[in-house]
């Protein structure tokens, strides 16, 4: 089990602008498969890619919503683990902290935190395939594609392969990570662009680069700590050790 070192708990508790950078693997103790594992049962002859595309959205619309259908299912069936819970609690306890999530299932939200950028959409949320209007939330019956005012097919407001990211959102991100005094990438693997760009550019600009992932990534050989481990047991050690509880931020 990575050890915590005294410097981080000291970077932490005195972070001037914290940014916390999640994919994936922060909800993998959820419950949540990541993309990187096999597909299970019913999925597993797709590849991620080909599904979460617009080629393959126009090649079979009904099998894409239906995987993000049985996906969002499975989103709403879990809970958020400590690892979320650890990310929401140094919200409330630091000066400034932005999260930057690549994740589409909600579970920062529901497990407290306030604004978390979302770089790749969301599941819970749908937007129309040809006017692009966002249509707000996922109807709870819909087994059958709705259809919008304009006759366009929605589907799930998540960014797609091949897809650009709602540049507000990735413009905000990129402010946060160039002015990071402190930059945290937890659960990913950093092989996804132009996301996995962030925590190279927040080096570049001077912050310390700590990577919390049970497995090396390309993003390890330039952060300046590695803490080799699953997210929910090393945030919750981060959040627990020598901070005596106390609330930083009056
Ligand atoms: C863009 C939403 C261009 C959807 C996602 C060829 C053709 C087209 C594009 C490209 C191309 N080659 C490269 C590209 C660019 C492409 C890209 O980067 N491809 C990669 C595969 C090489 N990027 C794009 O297409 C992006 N758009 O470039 O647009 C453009 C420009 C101008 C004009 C028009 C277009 C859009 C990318 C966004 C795709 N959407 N998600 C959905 O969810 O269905 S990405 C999706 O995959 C996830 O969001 C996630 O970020 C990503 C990777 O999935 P995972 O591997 O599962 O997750 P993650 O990376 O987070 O890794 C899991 C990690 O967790 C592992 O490291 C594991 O060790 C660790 N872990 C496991 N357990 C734990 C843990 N860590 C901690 N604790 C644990 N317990
Ligand atoms: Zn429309």
């Amino acid at each position: 089990m990575a050890s915590i070192p005294d410097d981080l708990i000291r970077r932490l508790q005195g972070a001037r602008h914290l940014v916390i950078f999640t994919g994936a693997g922060v909800s993998a103790e959820s419950g949540i498969p990541t993309f990187r594992d096999a597909q299970t049962g019913l999925w597993a002859k797709y590849r991620p890619e080909e599904l979460a595309s617009p080629e393959g959205f126009r090649a079979a619309p009904q099998t894409v919503w239906d995987w993000y259908a049985w996906r969002r299912e499975w989103c709403l069936a879990v809970q958020p683990n400590p690892a979320h819970l650890a990310i929401a609690e140094l919200e409330r306890r630091l000066p400034r902290v932005t999260l930057i999530t690549q994740n589409v299932d909600g579970l920062h939200q529901r497990a407290g935190s306030r604004a978390p950028l979302e770089l790749h959409g969301s599941i819970h949320r749908l937007k129309c395939f040809k006017c692009r209007r966002d249509v707000g939330d996922w109807p709870a019956d819909a087994s059958d594609i709705p259809v919008c005012e304009c006759g366009g097919l929605l589907r799930p407001a998540v960014v797609w392969f091949g897809e650009s990211l709602p540049e507000a959102v990735l413009d905000a991100a990129a402010g946060a990570s160039q002015d990071a005094d402190l930059f945290l990438s937890v659960g990913t693997s950093s092989l996804v662009y132009p996301a996995a760009e962030l925590p190279f550019l927040s080096k570049r600009c001077g912050a310390f680069v700590v990577e919390i992932n049970p497995q090396p990534t390309p993003l390890s050989a330039r952060a300046d700590l590695c803490l080799q481990g699953a997210a929910g047991e090393v945030m919750g050690r981060l959040i627990g050790s020598g901070w005596g509880n106390q609330r930083i931020r009056q």
